[in-house]
């Protein structure tokens, strides 16, 4: 019997390529946040290429999606960005931050994958601030608020001596980056052993920051990915207080176990709800858009009750 700490939203999976009225190959890996009482999500689609683009869609509620009539960002057409995203933009976590929404995307070159920073204040126009890793580096996040006087952001750097394990890093303008060291690593012959990556932007709870992160397993039949949770402490985040010891999403529907890429559940949002419950938002199987809702202080206990050292 699989575990219950996620509850599937019974429509899932709630947007599909068939929702887009461009056209598209695939529906997934989408940022969501509440902007102006809706529910934003900016979504990754594959085209026939092969390559990515991120399109836009709006819920009154945060279960039914209408998609925009046109993509929100493609692979930019000059300067320095169009350099770094040439084979197209990925995965873009949506980070509220005084005031303004920090888009972290993947972009994908003949370079490698780098991090890109965006900004907006609507969801209309959308503004390119920097690259803020070089390559290979996928899956970044930053904190909600400034820690300590620097804003903080969690990454996964690409390694080939080490499991690629979650990273964190300090600037003091959100261009330049340093003081960085690894916070977590995968545990050997766990559900997370081949790789993990921060998922969901962190969610501020009272005992820490609650981390939903992706855990990657190697089988004979492709690799699993799966859904764990951490936490860390608030005033300094490079202390992780506690791991759960067992994932808390996998996949299990069959939109989950078969599409584009299989046996995937992988998530770029975590909403924070008012009575104390989350709306998590996962790409499954790099095809489809699903949702389903959590307690906070059921997660947050199981990072302390549950856990596994972060080493
Ligand atoms: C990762 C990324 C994700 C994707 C996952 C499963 O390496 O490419 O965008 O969802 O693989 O294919």
């Amino acid at each position: 019997m699989a575990n219950e700490f996620v509850k599937r939203y019974k429509g899932n999976p709630i947007l599909t390529k068939k929702d887009v009225p461009y056209k598209v190959e695939t529906v997934h890996n989408a940022g969501v946040v509440k902007y102006d009482g809706r529910y934003i999500m900016l979504f990754r689609s594959h085209l026939d290429t092969g390559r990515s683009i991120i399109g836009k869609a709006v819920s009154d509620d945060g279960f039914h999606f209408t998609v925009d009539p046109q993509p929100f960002m493609t692979c930019a057409k000059e300067g320095i960005f169009a350099e770094y995203e040439a084979f197209g933009v990925e995965d873009p976590r949506i980070n509220p931050l005084e005031g303004s929404y920090y888009i972290t995307y993947s972009a994908y070159s003949r370079h490698g994958v780098r991090i890109g920073l965006a900004r907006t204040s609507d969801f209309e126009s959308i503004e390119r601030i920097a690259f803020i890793t070089q390559a290979d580096y996928r899956n970044t996040v930053l904190f909600p608020e400034k820690i300590g006087g620097r804003y903080v952001k969690l990454d996964r750097p690409h390694s080939d001596i080490s499991p690629w394990s979650i990273w964190i890093a300090y600037s003091p303008d959100l261009r330049h980056w340093g003081d960085s060291r690894v916070v977590m690593k995968p545990v050997m012959y766990h559900w997370d052993e081949m790789k993990i990556g921060p998922g969901a932007p962190p969610i501020r709870t009272p005992k820490g920051w609650l981390n939903i992160y992706h855990g990657v397993f190697p089988t004979m039949d492709g690799s699993v990915y799966r859904l764990g949770v951490c936490l860390h402490k608030l005033d300094d985040p490079a202390v992780v207080l506690g791991v759960c010891d067992r994932w808390i999403l996998a996949p299990e529907d069959p939109w989950e176990l078969v599409g584009y890429v299989h046996n995937v559940v992988f998530t770029c949002a975590a909403i924070g709800e008012p009575d104390g419950t989350l709306k998590l938002y996962w790409g499954a199987a790099d095809t489809v858009m699903c949702v389903g809702t959590a307690v906070i202080d059921e997660l947050v206990d199981l990072c302390l009750t549950d856990s596994r050292p972060p080493f």
